[in-house]
């Protein structure tokens, strides 16, 4: 299949999707909407896919909407039903989330707007050391969407949302390490051979468990410790009723590395 804003590959598992338009920093169009959505479904349902990559071509992740895009519709403002978030940022944003596979930000470069907050709804966010994360809405007028008004509180606490937000100023990949909101930040030089690296260890895990471990701490966020005891109660049960369980536990038996299937 080829795309016209993205580039995808698939490899031992790894599927990796590359925002593919560098001279506009990888911002969102209609077809960029589209065309990661139809690659996100159909590798969510692919049993062969274990690990889901996302990053930019160039030297950005994205800088969020094509603002060139928005210049010729101001003033012509679809309801909220019609409109950009519901038909498409707020779907992808489920996509990552609801993903039962694990999905990596390789953060390459500059991720502004909800390029950035499509980045931070990923499991596990790595970023360059030269990358940039930008709560650019407050310098066009706009209020953070794509969940980070969901996630920056959560991942920073409200009163560095609050700042981030209303500032706008960018936050290097080495301070939002520290700050907790992304995972992990690496030289510039280690990168690639990072995620590839931990995108292949991934593959190897069991991954319905993973899956389960997702919804798990998703839900965290909302349930009180009962509702949380009791939720952990019945996901352990899909995971001991699981073949790579079996297989885990056959392994550590036998005195060998687990050959997990991801079922
Ligand atoms: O309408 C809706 O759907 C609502 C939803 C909104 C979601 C959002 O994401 S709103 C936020 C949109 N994004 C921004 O406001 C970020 C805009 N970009 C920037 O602030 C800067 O470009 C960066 C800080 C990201 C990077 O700065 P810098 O100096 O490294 O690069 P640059 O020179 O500004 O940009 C390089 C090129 O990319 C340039 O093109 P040119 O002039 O060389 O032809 C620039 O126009 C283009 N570019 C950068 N960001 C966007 C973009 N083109 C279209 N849309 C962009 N968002």
């Amino acid at each position: 299949m080829t795309w016209e804003t993205i580039q995808t590959q698939v490899h031992q598992g790894v599927a990796t999707l590359s925002f593919n338009r560098p001279d506009s920093l990888n911002s969102f169009n209609r077809q960029m909407h589209e065309e990661v959505q139809q690659v996100l479904k159909n590798w969510n349902t692919d049993p062969d896919i274990r690990v889901i990559v996302i990053r930019g071509n160039g030297r950005a992740f994205s800088a969020g909407q094509d603002l060139k895009e928005r210049a010729g519709q101001l003033g012509n403002v679809p309801l909220p039903p019609q409109g950009s978030l519901a038909k498409y940022y707020n779907p992808l944003i489920n996509l990552i989330r609801q993903s039962p596979k694990p999905v990596i930000a390789a953060v390459n470069g500059v991720a502004a707007g909800a390029g950035a907050n499509i980045a931070l709804a990923c499991d596990l966010v790595i970023a360059k050391e030269s990358a940039r994360f930008i709560q650019a809405f407050s310098k066009i007028g706009l209020i953070p969407d794509a969940g980070g008004t969901w996630m920056l509180p959560r991942l920073i606490g409200y009163a560095r949302a609050m700042a981030l937000t209303f500032l706008g100023e960018p936050v290097h990949a080495k301070e939002a390490a520290e700050m907790g909101m992304i995972w992990k930040m690496l030289p510039d030089t280690e990168f690639d051979a990072y995620i590839d690296d931990i995108a292949q260890r991934l593959a190897q895990q069991p991954t319905y468990a993973l899956a389960l471990t997702k919804q798990a701490l998703q839900r965290s966020a909302e349930n009180n410790i009962d509702q949380q005891l009791e939720l952990e109660q019945n996901l352990q049960y899909l995971a001991l009723s699981s073949q790579d369980y079996k297989e885990g536990v056959q392994a550590f038996i036998e005195k060998r590395p687990a050959q997990f299937t991801g079922c």
